[in-house]
């Protein structure tokens, strides 16, 4: 017996191919989020009037496959009071008449599935829109309903203007303020917990009714076949509860932040991540679990929001004693909280290290996100010339990569005038704020082409198109040779190579001042593995590979390079010797060193023999 499994390790080693588990399709899957509003207009019920729908994404589908993207998230298209564009739901069961139909989403969905890939939907369980009819009934005191939401008459502090309050609690968006509000016809029923605006009151994720209900939400969508949910700004799901006098307790001042208008200027000990809320992560996964059980396929999975510390994403993924299992794939924001324009290779190295090190759990999976909706674009945040940098790096790394559509032509923030603001928060601040705090710029329509409204339709757009797409766009860059949607498109296909999929070994290390490096390696080095090279900084520097990378063979050969590089594709680089990085040059070089595993199977092949010779037991 001992001499079979000996040979079957003999074989297994000399054949290179080692036996791996297979992964679940989020565990390395590309992610394309989609804002449907800015995305195609078809004009969907009759006219076109400047606002995307389903059947625009439907149709740019070959598009989106095409790049190599795996599922596509969508941001709410439910029916919405339109002051948060989607965020404020009026009905969770019923697609907005603007966005097309249940019957549009199930073409679409059906679509996507058709091309083997998957889609997800924004989940919003935090708040829903004034409008929704669980608020009036709440308003109304309706029995069943009276406390969906969190209501208090009780009032133990006052605000600048001194007027009563329950507490000291915020609101995050828009101008600084209490996020209590009353409704004035209704003055008996007191005070309502908002956390991002009066039109957004916050469900009672305590009360059973509330998460029964957002329950059957999410069954209701898997049943039209959806793949999962993106859940919306989940930290903020449960806040302290009153003492006995019914009073909520206020938050401290944080001494950190002087700026008493800045939300960080209290810390949010209890509106944010309370205990309350891992067990209804735990209990979502596990109804997505059995879900997946009851219809025997694959994952339906969820991706969780939260900008929270390190030790409170922990929990996302994962119970303290490890027996529940939570988010899929809680959000990674270091890329967004970390890292700025002026960012050293040491801050990206212990960006990726500290997260791969001390958040992920052992078997879990991470992924990597630089841009989403609320985030400046990376054109207008880092500069046009880092684009292909940061769009490598996020597709490059282990785990899954979310790209916010338009990142892959680079598309800059949108520059609206005030007037022609939407959004609910935005058009509450003064015209100078505004400029910075609206979310809306980033949310300008994709660029299809240099047509009216870069082709996003030809109706006045909701918002107004980038200034840039008549050279920023799609058409201007498609089989255009290191375009960033080409390049875009090369790393995205690279992605599905076994090295990134099951890659084996992950190791990052500074180069330089502001280059840095990682290598993605397979074991079985009968595989191509890969080695990426980034120069963040606006200046050549002269790196020593081998000195930090000394396992690596002297010549590697170029796969995909950034825009700025004049590296060929299958050019070989010898990096034997120092060698110098241009300014914003990346590169990813493929190697492969079965030179070291036939030494190294040589080496077992030779302690095996060793092992039975002596007849050791092992
Ligand atoms: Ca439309
Ligand atoms: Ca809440």
């Amino acid at each position: 017996m001992k001499q079979v499994i000996v040979l079957i390790t003999f074989l297994i080693v000399l054949s290179g191919n080692f036996p791996c588990e297979a992964k679940e399709w989020y565990e390395t899957a590309s992610f394309y989020q989609i804002y449907p509003q800015t995305f195609l207009d078809t004009g969907v019920n009759g006219e076109k009037e400047g606002f995307g729908d389903l059947r625009g994404i439907q149709q740019k589908l070959d598009y989106i496959e095409g790049l190599g993207f795996e599922c596509i998230w969508l941001t709410p298209i439910f029916k919405t009071s339109y002051r948060s564009f989607g965020y404020d739901i009026v009905d969770y069961k019923e697609v907005d008449s603007r966005f097309g139909t249940n019957q549009d989403l199930k073409n679409l969905i059906d679509a996507v599935h058709a091309k083997g890939m998957k889609i997800i939907l924004d989940f919003v369980p935090n708040h829903c829109s004034s409008d929704n009819e669980f608020f009036n009934k709440s308003i109304n005191a309706v029995e069943d309903y009276d406390d969906w939401f969190l209501w208090t008459n009780v009032t133990n502090y006052k605000d600048e203007d001194e007027k009563p309050k329950p507490s000291n609690w915020q609101r995050i968006g828009g101008p600084p303020g209490s996020a209590w509000n009353n409704i004035e016809e209704k003055p008996e029923r007191g005070f309502f917990y908002a956390q991002f605006s009066e039109h957004m009151p916050d469900f009672n994720l305590r009360n059973e009714n509330v998460t029964k209900y957002l329950e059957s939400v999410m069954k209701f969508w898997l049943d039209l076949s959806i793949d999962g949910f993106r859940i919306d700004a989940i930290s903020h799901g449960f806040e302290a509860l009153p003492n006995e006098e019914g009073i909520y307790p206020d938050e401290d001042v944080n001494p950190a932040e002087n700026n008493t208008s800045n939300f960080n200027h209290l810390i949010h000990t209890h509106t944010q991540d309370q205990p309350e809320l891992f067990d209804l992560i735990y209990s979502w996964r596990k109804f997505l679990d059995d879900y997946q059980v009851e219809k025997n396929g694959e994952a339906r999975i969820i991706m969780t929001e939260s900008y929270s510390s390190n030790d409170v994403i922990k929990k996302y993924y994962l119970s303290a004693d490890g027996k529940h299992e939570g988010a899929h794939l809680p959000f990674n924001f270091q890329m967004i909280n970390k890292i700025k324009a002026n960012s050293n290779a040491t801050d990206f190295v212990d960006m990726v290290t500290d997260w791969l090190d001390n958040v992920v759990p052992p078997g879990k999976v991470t992924n990597w996100v630089i841009g989403n909706h609320d985030q400046e674009r990376v054109a207008t945040r880092f500069g046009i010339e880092r684009v292909d940098i940061l769009n490598t790096l996020v597709t490059m790394l282990p785990g899954t990569s979310v790209t916010y559509y338009g990142e892959e032509i680079g598309m800059e923030d949108s520059c609206a005038e005030y007037a022609e603001t939407k959004d609910d928060p935005a058009t509450k601040c003064d015209t100078q704020s505004t400029i910075r705090t609206s979310d809306a710029w980033h949310r300008a329509p994709m660029a299809w082409d240099n047509s009216t409204n870069g082709g996003f339709s030809s109706a006045k757009p909701w918002m107004p198109a980038s200034d840039k797409f008549a050279t920023v766009n799609v058409k201007a860059q498609e089989g255009v040779d290191k375009s960033h949607l080409e390049i875009h498109r090369q790393l995205l296909h690279l992605r599905k190579e076994k090295a990134f999929k099951e890659s084996d070994k992950f190791d990052i290390k500074t180069l330089n001042t502001n280059s840095f490096a990682f290598i993605r390696e397979l074991d079985d080095k009968n595989e191509k593995s890969y080695f990426v090279i980034i120069n963040f900084g606006g200046s050549a520097e002269t790196v020593d590979i081998k000195s930090k990378f000394p396992d690596l063979p002297d010549t590697i050969t170029v796969e995909i390079t950034g825009g700025v590089s004049e590296y060929a594709k299958d050019e070989q680089i010898y990096i034997g010797e120092e060698f110098e990085l241009k300014k914003f040059e990346s590169i990813v070089a493929f190697y492969n060193s079965s030179m070291n595993l036939i030494v190294s199977k040589i080496l077992f092949m030779f302690f095996i023999i060793i092992c039975v010779i002596v007849n050791l037991n092992f």
